[in-house]
């Protein structure tokens, strides 16, 4: 049995505080923002939040390319908003999670400004440079954003290693300077309370000595290289040390977001007992509508068994040895209910559905702001309207340099941008969805008049108060945290059920992945002798014979047997 734990029991919410709420009127939303909508969060039930990042930051990529550690991001409010912040979450019993970017810095961080003036100016080591290696770059590696993972520094003539964007250097972790910065840094926090660290592409901190080349498998000139820098050699090491030095002092929530982790890897970074983490985001369930490339896929009932097979893995693997989190989206994601759910017909109806799903399987569940309210994703007319980044690097470089026609790139923008997560929280039906009295940085989804928050709050159907209800039932009953987790009707094309047991106590829960009404006959061995229908987003009879019946489409259950 897995042991007991406060940031097993919670449900975390994630804040992307650009696009939350505008308490000023500049069009992007803030610290002070946040403040005014902790009750409507307590109200949800929420009780740990994840705040993306607030710290100083040029922007290059919202907060992810961070000049200054220990301040606030001007846009954002002062290290005094935060702190009241801080004090008015601990006075409603949340908790805050951090985010925490240490694989780089911006290109604006003072470590970086050093660094870059001289090949022996006391920080160049903080950083990965390389001279060139026969005129170009020092090896294949491709970025995340596109292009070469390489930046050329005109000053030194040298190369630095950025995996993300020009301006996100990659840190040293081999510099021991490096690492003690980090973890005084880390404690800093610490000691101001906060709940824990969300720790961004926490696994790509060890890149392999020698930095190789990496085999070709396309025609590009740059290739992805995640075999010398994911889980590298020396990742163990840096974490352990982490935990030995700054985590195992405090009782805290620590999440390591993982790109490409198995869970023989999640066993060994987020272990009960040897780990260095609480627990890790794992990408496989995430992945599998990537797989495809620009295709866009739509046949998203095909996908359920990968799902399947994908999740039930995860639970069966990590059961007493480590502890999944569940998610379906995040601000790097479209948006849940267009990934997989419908976003038309059946938004709603399939939004619940996905709630059910990430709050009964085994783990802590994190619900992206505005999935509450089963926020889709948005299709701008022109590339001029997205702000990410990634978006605009892919963009360019399918048009420019592949040669992909205008529309057709579009076409993969909407469905694949970042940005479809991070268009303003929709409260009101008022204008620019009461999110600001601005202009806000990114244009507001335009279904905000149908789909908000004061919408959802008044109707006792909505998403919303489901959400209420599955965040209540979870604290009712144990056996939703802790119980163990079985598959049934593993090869259903439609359906997900399965069930959850802690002791006596048996849930079953069953999910109608698909917009069809779809029929199942449950094991003769299955024998169910009394029910009692925990949570259902149709109105049915609660008493119906369940062994074997039809569900609506995107029809969610929860039986306790
Ligand atoms: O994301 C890491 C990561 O792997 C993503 O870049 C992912 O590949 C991409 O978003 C898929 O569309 C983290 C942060 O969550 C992201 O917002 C940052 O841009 C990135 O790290 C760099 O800090
Ligand atoms: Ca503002």
């Amino acid at each position: 049995m897995t042991n007991r734990a406060w940031w097993k029991e919670c449900v975390v919410y994630q804040i992307y505080p650009r696009s939350f709420y505008d308490s000023n009127g500049d069009g992007i939303g803030d610290l002070r923002g946040i403040l005014q909508k902790l009750d409507y969060l307590k109200e949800l039930g929420i009780d740990v939040v994840w705040l993306c990042p607030v710290y100083k930051s040029p922007n290059d990529d919202n907060g992810y390319d961070i000049s200054n550690y220990q301040d606030i991001m001007d846009e954002f409010g002062t290290l005094a908003d935060w702190e009241k912040l801080l004090a008015e979450m601990h006075k409603r019993e949340m908790k805050l999670v951090m985010d925490l970017v240490v694989n780089h810095t911006s290109d604006e961080h003072p470590w970086f400004q050093e660094a870059r003036k001289s090949k022996d100016n006391p920080y160049r080591d903080f950083y990965i440079w390389r001279p060139a290696k026969a005129g170009h770059e020092p090896n294949n590696w491709r970025s995340f954003f596109g292009g070469s993972a390489w930046g050329y520094d005109e000053q030194t003539s040298e190369y630095y290693l950025h995996l993300f964007s020009k301006k996100q250097p990659d840190l040293n972790w081999e510099n021991p300077q490096v690492r003690e910065e980090i973890y005084t840094m880390m404690d800093w926090w610490l000691q101001k309370g906060i709940d824990g660290f969300r720790m961004d592409v926490i696994n790509m901190l060890s890149k392999t000595p020698g930095l190789p080349d990496v085999p070709a498998v396309t025609n590009d000139r740059y290739q992805f290289a995640g075999q010398y820098f994911v889980n590298g050699p020396r990742l163990m090491e840096f974490l352990l040390e982490m935990k030995a030095k700054v985590l195992s002092r405090y009782d805290i929530l620590t999440v390591g977001e993982t790109p490409f982790v198995t869970t023989q890897d999640a066993i060994m970074i987020a272990g009960e007992e040897t780990g260095a983490l609480k627990m890790v985001f794992q990408f496989e369930h995430m992945d599998l509508s990537a797989e495809t490339g620009a295709e866009i896929r739509t046949d998203k009932s095909s996908r359920l068994l990968d799902l399947k097979s994908v999740m039930s893995r995860w639970q069966k693997d990590l059961e007493g040895r480590a502890w999944n989190s569940i998610y379906l989206g995040n601000h790097d994601q479209p948006r849940s209910v267009s990934q997989f759910g419908d976003d038309g017909r059946y938004r709603v109806e399939s939004a619940k559905l996905l709630a059910t799903f990430i709050h009964m399987l085994q783990g802590t569940p994190y619900v992206y702001q505005g999935d509450e309210i089963g926020m889709t994703n948005v299709a701008f007319e022109s590339i001029d309207d997205y702000r990410d980044v990634a978006t605009r690097n892919m963009y360019r470089e399918a048009v420019e340099n592949k040669g992909v026609d205008p529309l057709e790139a579009l076409k993969v923008v909407h469905a694949k941008s970042r940005d479809n997560a991070r268009t303003p929280m929709q409260w009101d039906p008022s204008k620019q969805a009461g999110f600001t009295t601005g202009t806000p940085w990114i244009k507001v989804n335009p279904n905000y008049e149908e789909i908000n928050v004061a919408e959802a709050r008044a109707n006792p159907e909505s998403v919303f108060h489901y959400y209420k209800k599955l965040i209540r039932l979870r604290k009712e009953n144990p056996v939703i945290v802790y119980g163990s987790y079985d598959l049934l009707l593993a090869s259903h094309e439609e359906i997900y059920a399965f069930t959850r047991t802690l002791e006596e106590d048996r849930l079953f829960v069953i999910l109608n992945f698909s917009a069809n009404t779809s029929v199942f006959h449950l094991p003769e061995d299955f024998a169910v002798k009394s029910t009692e229908l925990l949570i259902s987003n149709y109105n049915i009879n609660p008493d119906e014979n369940i062994q074997e019946f039809s569900l609506h489409p995107y029809e969610a259950r929860v039986y306790r047997l």
